[in-house]
């Protein structure tokens, strides 16, 4: 597909993927549909302008576009069993992902170098992180994929870049080939961790852990995984990656006054060679390698994770360390508001669905949550069955306070639920603040993340995690404490 002119392409779905994939293919000259089941009206009118047409059919329709395709591009949202994708494969038709096709174009318009970072939890941070290394040693980067960003987007920019750090879900690694011209060779690749997650989609928890391992396939430097995940490590050793790129390690508990935290093997025929092959990643102590903000084993994993990334493409280790100490998480994210007598509040309001949850609460060893709002469907008792060991207490707002009331019952029923019953909106977070620090001795977090979209209470996430850091404030002034 060297010329796409004229070629008949299938683009399935239009969120921010399809709308990319759909961009790309007509600026190529190809002959490209768009076919999803729903359609906002800006894509709408930009697709129009572009010249591209929009099939909007059901998902038991078959339309022509896809049938007569000589390739389809799936959005990651759509199920592989799909009925649309399921024809396109009865009829030998080949499915690509968003991934796939910019590996493809992009010798055309760029020679960026890539950086491949997956895992259930922590991906996104990750991502930021090694970028922002990699920004410090004056590379021109971007950080794309699952992170929000089309690595379309990244591949078609005119100024260029030098490295694409990517953030791959498990589902645009299922589409990945391993042979063959749409095959990625990344620079290097990381698996922060495993946790069973999307099984829905994959169908299996093999088959959402084979698309992960994907990611180590024909890494040519460096291939990076979590020494206390056993299964990323397996993944390594079974990955077919370049002879002699480097496997390092990381974790919280390797002793060793140089290089606290990474270790470091070459790979030679599926196997790691031993210690005497370490080399130095002369990264110094984990001390100097806390970002200014939040302390948790997670984020100190996940920039273990960065800094592994960022040596292995030549980023100077006081530049490592600089960037760590000027890295900001977003806001609202796993935010550290204060710590107030020995108990951390937390602001991770952007967690706004169990899954997003989910990442906080492993975090932290003890907490008081504060979770509830609008639950969309969701379900909440898995996150209070996985993570009833960390909770010495919960706090329930907001309008579906129901099911968290049925969840403790069933999962938790020794731990306190405080429910915050009040239809004054200023004075939710007030109470909840209060009612979570009554239960919060020193060491303990009091963790606002609430699974759970914002709208019945506040107007947005970040309105919600406003007043939580505001109702701690005033907690603040109140006990004294200045610090
Ligand atoms: N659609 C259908 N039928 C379906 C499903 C989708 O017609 O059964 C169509 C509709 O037109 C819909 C569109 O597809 O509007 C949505 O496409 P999509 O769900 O594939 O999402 P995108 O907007 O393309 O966003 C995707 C990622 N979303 C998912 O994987 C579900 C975004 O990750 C990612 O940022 C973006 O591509 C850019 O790469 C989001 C996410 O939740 C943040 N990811 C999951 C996660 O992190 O756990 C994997």
């Amino acid at each position: 597909h060297a010329d796409w002119s004229g070629v008949r392409a299938a683009v399935l779905g239009l969120g921010v993927t399809g709308f990319a994939a759909a961009d790309t293919l007509a600026e190529l000259g190809a002959s490209v549909t768009v076919v999803a089941e729903r359609v906002d009206d800006e894509r709408r009118t930009i697709l129009g302008v572009l010249g591209v047409p929009i099939v909007e059919a059901g998902r038991d329709d078959l339309p022509e576009a896809i049938a007569g395709a000589q390739v389809v591009i799936a959005s990651p949202g759509l199920r592989p069993d799909h009925p649309w994708l399921v024809a396109a494969a009865e009829r030998g038709i080949p499915v690509w992902g968003d991934i796939e096709l910019a590996w493809r174009v992009r010798d055309k318009v760029e020679s960026a170098e890539w950086i491949l970072i997956t895992g259930t939890n922590g991906k996104t941070t990750t991502t930021q992180l090694t970028a922002h290394m990699l920004r410090e040693a004056g590379l021109r980067v971007a950080p794309v994929g699952n992170i929000g960003t089309p690595v379309l987007d990244a591949v078609r920019d005119p100024a260029g870049f030098d490295a694409l750090v990517v953030e791959l879900s498990s589902f645009q690694l299922h589409w990945l080939p391993e042979e063959g011209a749409g095959a990625l060779w990344p620079h290097s690749a990381a698996v922060l961790n495993i946790d069973d997650d999307h099984l829905d989609w994959h169908g299996s928890a093999d088959a959402y852990r084979a698309a992960k391992a994907k990611v180590y396939r024909n890494a040519r430097v460096a291939a990076v995984y979590s020494v206390e995940d056993a299964v990323t490590r397996t993944m390594v050793e079974e990955a077919d990656v370049v002879e002699g790129c480097r496997a390092i390690g990381f974790s919280l508990g390797v002793p060793g006054p140089s290089d606290l935290g990474l270790v470091e093997d070459v790979l030679v025929d599926r196997a790691f060679l031993d210690e005497r092959h370490r080399q130095a990643l002369e990264l110094g102590s984990l001390a100097d390698l806390e970002p200014a903000g939040l302390r948790s084993p997670h984020m100190t994993r996940n920039v273990l994770a960065a800094a592994a990334l960022a040596r292995g493409f030549g980023t100077e280790p006081a530049q490592v360390r600089d960037a760590v100490r000027s890295f900001q998480l977003d806001r609202h994210r796993t935010e550290l508001v204060d710590e107030i007598d020995g108990v951390r509040f937390v602001d991770d309001s952007k967690a706004t669905n169990p899954h997003a949850a989910e990442g906080s609460l492993s975090a932290f060893d003890r907490v008081v949550w504060i979770v509830g709002g609008l639950f969309k469907g969701a379900d909440v008792a898995p996150l209070v069955e996985r993570h009833r060991g960390r909770l010495v207490a919960a706090v329930a707002i907001g309008a579906d306070r129901a099911p968290v009331r049925e969840a403790f019952a069933r999962h938790a029923p020794g731990i306190p639920l405080v429910e915050v019953d009040t239809a004054d909106t200023g004075a939710v977070m007030r109470l909840a603040v209060e009612a979570a620090a009554a239960h919060a001795a020193p060491g303990v977090t009091v963790l606002l993340a609430p699974a759970a979209a914002s709208m019945d209470q506040f107007e947005d996430y970040a309105q919600r995690g406003d007043r939580f850091a505001e109702a701690v404030r005033a907690r603040r002034e109140r006990e004294g404490g200045a610090h």
